[in-house]
Protein backbone atom coordinates (compact mmCIF):
# COMPACT_ATOMS: atom_id res chain seq x y z
CA UNK A 1 0.00 0.00 0.00
CA UNK A 2 0.57 3.62 -0.60
CA UNK A 3 1.62 5.71 3.30
CA UNK A 4 2.86 9.18 3.83
CA UNK A 5 6.39 9.19 5.57
CA UNK A 6 8.95 11.74 5.82
CA UNK A 7 12.26 9.97 4.84
CA UNK A 8 15.66 10.60 6.24
CA UNK A 9 18.01 9.83 3.09
CA UNK A 10 21.53 10.91 5.07
CA UNK A 11 23.32 12.12 7.90
CA UNK A 12 22.52 16.03 8.65
CA UNK A 13 19.66 16.07 5.55
CA UNK A 14 16.46 17.57 6.35
CA UNK A 15 13.41 14.92 6.13
CA UNK A 16 11.57 15.01 3.28
CA UNK A 17 7.80 13.87 3.07
CA UNK A 18 6.85 11.45 0.58
CA UNK A 19 4.49 8.62 -0.54
CA UNK A 20 6.37 5.34 0.14
CA UNK A 21 4.99 1.68 -0.28
CA UNK A 22 4.55 -0.65 2.59
CA UNK A 23 3.92 -4.27 2.05
CA UNK A 24 1.45 -5.90 4.53
CA UNK A 25 2.60 -7.63 8.06
CA UNK A 26 4.35 -11.03 7.99
CA UNK A 27 4.75 -14.12 10.13
CA UNK A 28 4.35 -12.67 13.85
CA UNK A 29 3.83 -9.31 12.63
CA UNK A 30 1.24 -6.19 12.67
CA UNK A 31 0.11 -3.42 10.37
CA UNK A 32 -0.18 -0.10 12.18
CA UNK A 33 -2.04 3.12 11.59
CA UNK A 34 -0.15 5.65 13.33
CA UNK A 35 -2.27 8.02 14.89
CA UNK A 36 0.71 10.27 16.12
CA UNK A 37 4.46 10.23 17.02
CA UNK A 38 6.65 12.63 19.54
CA UNK A 39 9.89 13.76 18.45
CA UNK A 40 12.52 13.04 20.20
CA UNK A 41 16.02 13.82 20.92
CA UNK A 42 17.22 10.43 20.03
CA UNK A 43 15.86 11.24 16.95
CA UNK A 44 17.81 13.92 15.57
CA UNK A 45 20.83 12.46 17.62
CA UNK A 46 20.58 9.85 14.81
CA UNK A 47 19.29 12.02 11.97
CA UNK A 48 22.57 13.90 12.69
CA UNK A 49 24.84 11.15 11.78
CA UNK A 50 26.25 10.67 15.72
CA UNK A 51 24.64 7.17 15.63
CA UNK A 52 26.82 4.51 15.03
CA UNK A 53 23.89 2.35 14.06
CA UNK A 54 22.25 4.73 11.98
CA UNK A 55 21.67 3.42 8.50
CA UNK A 56 20.07 5.52 5.82
CA UNK A 57 17.75 5.93 3.70
CA UNK A 58 15.08 5.42 6.54
CA UNK A 59 12.24 6.34 8.23
CA UNK A 60 12.85 7.52 11.75
CA UNK A 61 10.59 8.08 14.66
CA UNK A 62 9.86 5.50 17.88
CA UNK A 63 7.43 7.84 20.13
CA UNK A 64 3.98 6.52 18.25
CA UNK A 65 0.83 5.68 18.88
CA UNK A 66 -1.91 4.06 16.62
CA UNK A 67 -4.58 1.26 15.74
CA UNK A 68 -3.85 -2.18 14.79
CA UNK A 69 -5.60 -2.51 11.07
CA UNK A 70 -4.10 -5.78 9.87
CA UNK A 71 -2.02 -8.93 11.26
CA UNK A 72 -0.07 -11.91 9.75
CA UNK A 73 -0.11 -15.61 10.44
CA UNK A 74 0.66 -16.40 13.93
CA UNK A 75 -0.35 -13.19 15.80
CA UNK A 76 -2.08 -14.18 18.95
CA UNK A 77 -2.19 -11.56 21.42
CA UNK A 78 -3.43 -8.43 18.95
CA UNK A 79 -6.34 -7.76 16.53
CA UNK A 80 -7.97 -5.05 14.48
CA UNK A 81 -9.20 -2.23 15.89
CA UNK A 82 -6.67 -2.64 18.93
CA UNK A 83 -5.17 0.47 20.45
CA UNK A 84 -0.87 0.16 20.88
CA UNK A 85 2.07 1.76 21.12
CA UNK A 86 5.20 0.87 19.53
CA UNK A 87 7.87 -0.61 21.71
CA UNK A 88 11.86 0.01 20.50
CA UNK A 89 12.19 -2.16 23.24
CA UNK A 90 10.41 -5.10 22.48
CA UNK A 91 9.03 -7.75 25.42
CA UNK A 92 9.38 -11.33 24.04
CA UNK A 93 8.81 -12.79 27.71
CA UNK A 94 10.69 -15.83 26.40
CA UNK A 95 14.19 -14.74 25.59
CA UNK A 96 17.07 -15.14 28.17
CA UNK A 97 17.20 -11.66 28.87
CA UNK A 98 13.27 -11.27 29.14
CA UNK A 99 13.46 -14.38 31.92
CA UNK A 100 15.80 -12.70 33.88
CA UNK A 101 14.28 -10.05 36.16
CA UNK A 102 17.36 -8.08 36.70
CA UNK A 103 16.85 -6.05 32.65
CA UNK A 104 14.04 -4.92 30.20
CA UNK A 105 16.65 -5.42 26.90
CA UNK A 106 14.75 -8.37 25.23
CA UNK A 107 17.22 -9.74 22.56
CA UNK A 108 15.19 -11.65 20.46
CA UNK A 109 15.35 -9.24 17.44
CA UNK A 110 18.07 -6.89 18.22
CA UNK A 111 20.17 -7.66 16.14
CA UNK A 112 17.95 -6.78 12.63
CA UNK A 113 16.56 -4.47 14.37
CA UNK A 114 19.98 -2.83 14.52
CA UNK A 115 20.42 -3.22 10.88
CA UNK A 116 16.81 -1.17 10.61
CA UNK A 117 15.04 -4.39 9.13
CA UNK A 118 12.55 -6.70 10.12
CA UNK A 119 13.28 -10.13 12.28
CA UNK A 120 13.38 -12.12 8.61
CA UNK A 121 16.29 -9.50 7.55
CA UNK A 122 13.82 -7.97 5.20
CA UNK A 123 12.26 -4.31 5.26
CA UNK A 124 8.52 -3.74 4.60
CA UNK A 125 9.05 0.32 3.25
CA UNK A 126 10.11 0.93 0.10
CA UNK A 127 10.20 4.06 -2.69
CA UNK A 128 9.99 3.17 -6.44
CA UNK A 129 11.62 -0.01 -5.83
CA UNK A 130 14.55 1.23 -3.40
CA UNK A 131 14.53 -0.60 0.33
CA UNK A 132 13.90 2.09 2.87
CA UNK A 133 14.91 0.81 6.24
CA UNK A 134 13.10 0.66 9.73
CA UNK A 135 14.32 2.71 12.45
CA UNK A 136 14.22 1.12 16.00
CA UNK A 137 11.67 -1.43 15.24
CA UNK A 138 9.21 0.86 15.15
CA UNK A 139 9.52 3.83 12.05
CA UNK A 140 6.71 6.02 13.63
CA UNK A 141 7.40 8.87 11.07
CA UNK A 142 4.55 7.01 8.53
CA UNK A 143 1.34 7.15 9.17
CA UNK A 144 1.41 3.30 8.70
CA UNK A 145 3.93 1.29 9.31
CA UNK A 146 4.62 -3.14 10.12
CA UNK A 147 6.03 -3.66 13.58
CA UNK A 148 6.83 -7.48 15.17
CA UNK A 149 3.72 -8.41 17.24
CA UNK A 150 6.35 -8.63 20.59
CA UNK A 151 6.87 -4.96 19.72
CA UNK A 152 3.79 -3.50 20.67
CA UNK A 153 1.86 -2.62 23.89
CA UNK A 154 -2.20 -2.63 23.48
CA UNK A 155 -3.49 0.35 25.09
CA UNK A 156 -6.93 1.53 26.62
CA UNK A 157 -9.37 3.03 23.92
CA UNK A 158 -10.26 6.12 25.18
CA UNK A 159 -6.69 7.14 25.73
CA UNK A 160 -5.57 10.27 23.67
CA UNK A 161 -2.81 9.26 20.83
CA UNK A 162 -1.12 12.89 20.60
CA UNK A 163 -0.88 12.49 24.15
CA UNK A 164 0.18 8.79 24.88
CA UNK A 165 2.40 8.42 21.96
CA UNK A 166 4.93 9.92 24.45
CA UNK A 167 4.75 7.22 26.48
CA UNK A 168 6.28 5.17 23.97
CA UNK A 169 9.85 6.88 25.07
CA UNK A 170 10.13 9.86 27.04
CA UNK A 171 7.88 9.43 29.79
CA UNK A 172 8.66 6.12 30.52
CA UNK A 173 11.89 6.86 30.21
CA UNK A 174 12.36 9.10 32.36
CA UNK A 175 9.90 7.63 35.35
CA UNK A 176 11.18 4.53 34.74
CA UNK A 177 15.17 5.47 35.36
CA UNK A 178 13.57 6.89 38.99
CA UNK A 179 11.32 3.73 39.41
CA UNK A 180 13.09 0.85 38.16
CA UNK A 181 16.62 1.49 37.28
CA UNK A 182 17.51 3.46 40.29
CA UNK A 183 14.51 2.65 42.81
CA UNK A 184 14.95 6.11 44.38
CA UNK A 185 14.10 6.00 47.90
CA UNK A 186 10.97 8.48 49.77
CA UNK A 187 13.43 11.30 50.93
CA UNK A 188 16.20 11.33 48.84
CA UNK A 189 18.54 14.01 47.11
CA UNK A 190 18.26 14.05 43.37
CA UNK A 191 20.03 15.96 40.71
CA UNK A 192 19.26 16.22 37.31
CA UNK A 193 21.26 17.15 34.70
CA UNK A 194 19.35 18.82 31.56
CA UNK A 195 15.43 19.25 31.89
CA UNK A 196 13.98 18.32 28.47
CA UNK A 197 11.46 15.99 27.24
CA UNK A 198 13.58 13.04 29.56
CA UNK A 199 14.93 15.22 32.45
CA UNK A 200 11.56 16.74 33.45
CA UNK A 201 9.88 13.61 33.64
CA UNK A 202 12.60 12.36 35.83
CA UNK A 203 11.87 15.20 38.03
CA UNK A 204 8.40 14.34 37.60
CA UNK A 205 9.07 10.39 38.63
CA UNK A 206 11.07 11.78 41.48
CA UNK A 207 8.34 14.01 43.10
CA UNK A 208 6.19 10.77 42.53
CA UNK A 209 8.07 8.76 45.14
CA UNK A 210 8.59 11.07 47.73
CA UNK A 211 12.21 12.80 46.76
CA UNK A 212 13.58 15.40 49.38
CA UNK A 213 15.38 18.13 47.24
CA UNK A 214 15.50 17.49 43.28
CA UNK A 215 17.47 19.47 41.65
CA UNK A 216 17.71 20.40 38.31
CA UNK A 217 20.73 21.39 36.43
CA UNK A 218 20.13 23.01 32.50
CA UNK A 219 21.86 26.13 30.53
CA UNK A 220 18.19 27.46 29.50
CA UNK A 221 16.67 28.89 31.98
CA UNK A 222 13.36 28.65 30.49
CA UNK A 223 13.31 25.38 31.92
CA UNK A 224 13.17 26.38 35.43
CA UNK A 225 9.58 27.39 35.37
CA UNK A 226 8.36 24.27 34.27
CA UNK A 227 10.97 22.09 36.24
CA UNK A 228 9.34 23.85 39.42
CA UNK A 229 5.80 22.80 38.03
CA UNK A 230 7.45 19.04 38.26
CA UNK A 231 8.71 18.97 41.28
CA UNK A 232 12.19 20.49 40.90
CA UNK A 233 12.66 22.73 44.31
CA UNK A 234 16.35 23.78 43.04
CA UNK A 235 17.80 25.47 39.67
CA UNK A 236 21.59 25.63 38.83
CA UNK A 237 22.44 27.10 35.54
CA UNK A 238 25.92 26.05 35.38
CA UNK A 239 26.85 29.68 33.09
CA UNK A 240 25.53 31.36 35.70
CA UNK A 241 27.58 30.46 39.12
CA UNK A 242 30.35 31.24 40.39
CA UNK A 243 32.61 27.73 40.11
CA UNK A 244 31.94 24.53 39.10
CA UNK A 245 28.67 22.92 38.89
CA UNK A 246 29.76 19.54 40.72
CA UNK A 247 30.94 21.82 44.21
CA UNK A 248 27.51 23.78 44.00
CA UNK A 249 25.53 20.17 44.16
CA UNK A 250 27.91 18.87 47.24
CA UNK A 251 27.01 22.09 48.92
CA UNK A 252 23.50 22.21 48.39
CA UNK A 253 22.77 18.78 49.14
CA UNK A 254 25.00 18.67 52.32
CA UNK A 255 27.93 16.52 50.90
CA UNK A 256 26.51 14.89 47.48
CA UNK A 257 23.09 13.29 45.43
CA UNK A 258 21.98 10.23 46.75
CA UNK A 259 20.55 9.36 43.29
CA UNK A 260 21.86 12.09 39.93
CA UNK A 261 20.92 11.37 36.25
CA UNK A 262 22.11 12.34 32.66
CA UNK A 263 19.47 13.23 30.22
CA UNK A 264 21.87 15.84 28.05
CA UNK A 265 24.01 12.48 26.17
CA UNK A 266 27.22 14.76 27.08
CA UNK A 267 30.35 13.04 28.38
CA UNK A 268 31.52 16.28 30.56
CA UNK A 269 28.08 16.24 32.01
CA UNK A 270 28.02 12.22 32.38
CA UNK A 271 31.09 12.55 34.75
CA UNK A 272 30.10 15.64 36.69
CA UNK A 273 26.82 13.95 37.11
CA UNK A 274 28.79 10.87 38.83
CA UNK A 275 30.86 13.76 41.18
CA UNK A 276 28.03 15.32 42.26
CA UNK A 277 26.60 11.67 43.98
CA UNK A 278 27.45 11.52 47.90
CA UNK A 279 30.71 9.46 48.97
CA UNK A 280 29.49 5.78 50.04
CA UNK A 281 26.21 5.40 48.36
CA UNK A 282 25.33 7.99 45.88
CA UNK A 283 24.33 6.44 42.38
CA UNK A 284 24.22 8.16 39.01
CA UNK A 285 22.47 6.99 36.29
CA UNK A 286 23.40 7.63 32.64
CA UNK A 287 20.16 8.05 30.33
CA UNK A 288 21.56 10.98 27.71
CA UNK A 289 22.82 9.07 24.12
CA UNK A 290 26.64 9.97 23.66
CA UNK A 291 27.78 10.28 20.27
CA UNK A 292 29.72 7.78 17.99
CA UNK A 293 33.46 7.76 19.51
CA UNK A 294 32.46 9.37 22.92
CA UNK A 295 33.72 8.20 25.95
CA UNK A 296 33.33 8.89 29.66
CA UNK A 297 36.07 8.99 31.91
CA UNK A 298 36.31 10.04 36.09
CA UNK A 299 39.32 9.26 38.65
CA UNK A 300 38.41 5.32 39.93
CA UNK A 301 38.78 6.54 43.52
CA UNK A 302 35.51 8.15 42.69
CA UNK A 303 33.42 4.44 42.47
CA UNK A 304 36.69 3.19 45.01
CA UNK A 305 34.73 5.64 47.31
CA UNK A 306 31.30 4.36 47.08
CA UNK A 307 29.32 5.98 44.12
CA UNK A 308 27.78 3.59 41.33
CA UNK A 309 27.63 4.52 37.56
CA UNK A 310 25.07 2.63 35.87
CA UNK A 311 22.68 3.04 32.91
CA UNK A 312 18.94 2.54 31.54
CA UNK A 313 17.37 2.24 28.37
CA UNK A 314 13.49 2.43 27.78
CA UNK A 315 13.49 3.51 31.61
CA UNK A 316 13.65 -0.45 32.63
CA UNK A 317 10.40 -0.85 31.55
CA UNK A 318 9.41 -3.61 29.72
CA UNK A 319 6.61 -2.32 27.69
CA UNK A 320 3.97 -4.90 27.03
CA UNK A 321 3.98 -5.20 30.69
CA UNK A 322 4.57 -1.93 31.89
CA UNK A 323 3.37 0.91 29.55
CA UNK A 324 -0.50 -0.20 29.80
CA UNK A 325 -0.26 0.80 33.01
CA UNK A 326 1.76 4.20 32.92
CA UNK A 327 -1.02 4.73 30.71
CA UNK A 328 -3.95 4.44 32.93
CA UNK A 329 -1.49 6.81 35.48
CA UNK A 330 -1.94 9.45 32.88
CA UNK A 331 -5.47 8.85 32.23
CA UNK A 332 -6.17 8.80 36.52
CA UNK A 333 -4.10 11.95 36.56
CA UNK A 334 -1.00 10.84 38.06
CA UNK A 335 1.17 12.12 35.81
CA UNK A 336 1.47 15.12 33.69
CA UNK A 337 2.11 14.84 29.88
CA UNK A 338 0.00 17.58 28.79
CA UNK A 339 2.13 20.49 30.04
CA UNK A 340 5.42 18.98 28.18
CA UNK A 341 3.73 18.62 25.05
CA UNK A 342 4.32 22.23 23.95
CA UNK A 343 3.41 22.23 20.42
CA UNK A 344 1.72 19.76 17.54
CA UNK A 345 2.15 19.41 13.58
CA UNK A 346 1.08 17.86 10.33
CA UNK A 347 3.76 15.74 9.26
CA UNK A 348 4.40 18.37 6.59
CA UNK A 349 5.96 20.53 8.85
CA UNK A 350 8.13 17.46 11.14
CA UNK A 351 11.60 19.37 10.63
CA UNK A 352 10.07 22.36 12.12
CA UNK A 353 10.03 20.09 15.16
CA UNK A 354 14.33 19.60 15.30
CA UNK A 355 14.56 23.10 14.90
CA UNK A 356 12.06 24.01 18.12
CA UNK A 357 14.32 21.02 19.91
CA UNK A 358 17.67 23.54 18.93
CA UNK A 359 16.46 26.54 19.56
CA UNK A 360 15.13 25.35 22.97
CA UNK A 361 11.44 26.23 22.71
CA UNK A 362 10.06 22.97 22.90
CA UNK A 363 10.00 20.01 25.58
CA UNK A 364 7.85 17.33 23.32
CA UNK A 365 6.40 18.27 19.68
CA UNK A 366 4.26 15.84 18.21
CA UNK A 367 3.00 15.72 14.88
CA UNK A 368 -0.69 14.38 14.77
CA UNK A 369 -1.87 12.52 11.45
P1 LIG B 1 16.09 17.51 24.86
O1 LIG B 1 16.79 18.12 23.73
O2 LIG B 1 14.61 17.67 24.99
O3 LIG B 1 16.71 17.99 26.27
C1 LIG B 1 18.07 18.18 26.50
C2 LIG B 1 18.23 19.25 27.58
O4 LIG B 1 19.60 19.32 27.94
C3 LIG B 1 17.81 20.65 27.14
O5 LIG B 1 16.95 21.23 28.11
C4 LIG B 1 19.13 21.40 27.03
O6 LIG B 1 19.00 22.80 27.32
C5 LIG B 1 19.96 20.69 28.08
N1 LIG B 1 21.41 20.79 27.89
C6 LIG B 1 22.11 20.63 26.73
N2 LIG B 1 23.44 20.74 26.98
C7 LIG B 1 23.56 20.96 28.31
C8 LIG B 1 24.69 21.15 29.19
N3 LIG B 1 25.95 21.10 28.73
N4 LIG B 1 24.44 21.35 30.50
C9 LIG B 1 23.18 21.40 30.97
N5 LIG B 1 22.08 21.23 30.20
C10 LIG B 1 22.29 21.01 28.89
O7 LIG B 1 16.44 15.94 24.78
P2 LIG B 1 15.59 14.70 25.35
O8 LIG B 1 14.61 14.26 24.34
O9 LIG B 1 15.18 15.04 26.73
O10 LIG B 1 16.75 13.59 25.40
C11 LIG B 1 17.81 13.74 26.32
C12 LIG B 1 18.85 12.65 26.09
O11 LIG B 1 18.30 11.38 26.45
C13 LIG B 1 19.30 12.51 24.63
O12 LIG B 1 20.67 12.18 24.63
C14 LIG B 1 18.48 11.32 24.14
O13 LIG B 1 19.09 10.69 23.03
C15 LIG B 1 18.49 10.46 25.38
N6 LIG B 1 17.44 9.43 25.52
C16 LIG B 1 17.80 8.26 26.07
C17 LIG B 1 16.86 7.28 26.29
C18 LIG B 1 17.24 5.98 26.91
O14 LIG B 1 16.44 5.03 26.87
N7 LIG B 1 18.41 5.87 27.51
C19 LIG B 1 15.53 7.51 25.92
C20 LIG B 1 15.19 8.74 25.36
C21 LIG B 1 16.16 9.71 25.16
N1 LIG C 1 22.26 2.97 18.60
C1 LIG C 1 23.10 3.77 19.47
C2 LIG C 1 22.58 4.04 20.82
C3 LIG C 1 21.14 4.52 20.86
C4 LIG C 1 20.57 4.17 22.19
O1 LIG C 1 21.29 4.05 23.19
N2 LIG C 1 19.28 3.99 22.25
C5 LIG C 1 18.58 3.74 23.50
C6 LIG C 1 17.23 4.27 23.38
S1 LIG C 1 17.21 6.02 23.11
C7 LIG C 1 15.57 6.30 22.93
O2 LIG C 1 15.36 7.59 22.71
C8 LIG C 1 18.45 2.25 23.79
O3 LIG C 1 17.41 1.73 24.11
N3 LIG C 1 19.52 1.56 23.74
C9 LIG C 1 19.53 0.14 23.97
C10 LIG C 1 19.57 -0.60 22.68
O4 LIG C 1 19.61 -1.83 22.71
O5 LIG C 1 19.57 0.05 21.62
C11 LIG C 1 24.52 3.23 19.53
O6 LIG C 1 25.33 3.81 20.27
O7 LIG C 1 24.83 2.28 18.79
ZN1 LIG D 1 13.43 8.45 22.48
Amino acid sequence: MDVRAAVAWGAGKSLTVETVQLEGPRHGEVLVEMKATGVCHTDYFTLSGADPEGLFPTILGHEGAGVVVDVGPGVTSLKKGDHVIPLYTPECRECEYCLNPKTNLCQAIRSTQGQGLMPDGTSRFSMDGKMLRHYMGCSTFANYSVLPEIALAKIREDAPFDKVCYIGCGVTTGIGAVINTAKVEPGSNVVVFGLGGIGLNVIQGARMVGANKIIGVDLNNDRKALGEKFGMTDFINPKEIDGDVVQAILDVTNGGADYSFECIGNVTTMRQALECCHKGWGVSVIVGVAGAGQEISTRPFQLVTGRTWKGTAFGGARGRTDVPQIVDWYMDGKINIDDLITHTMPLEDINKSFDLMHSGESIRSVVIY
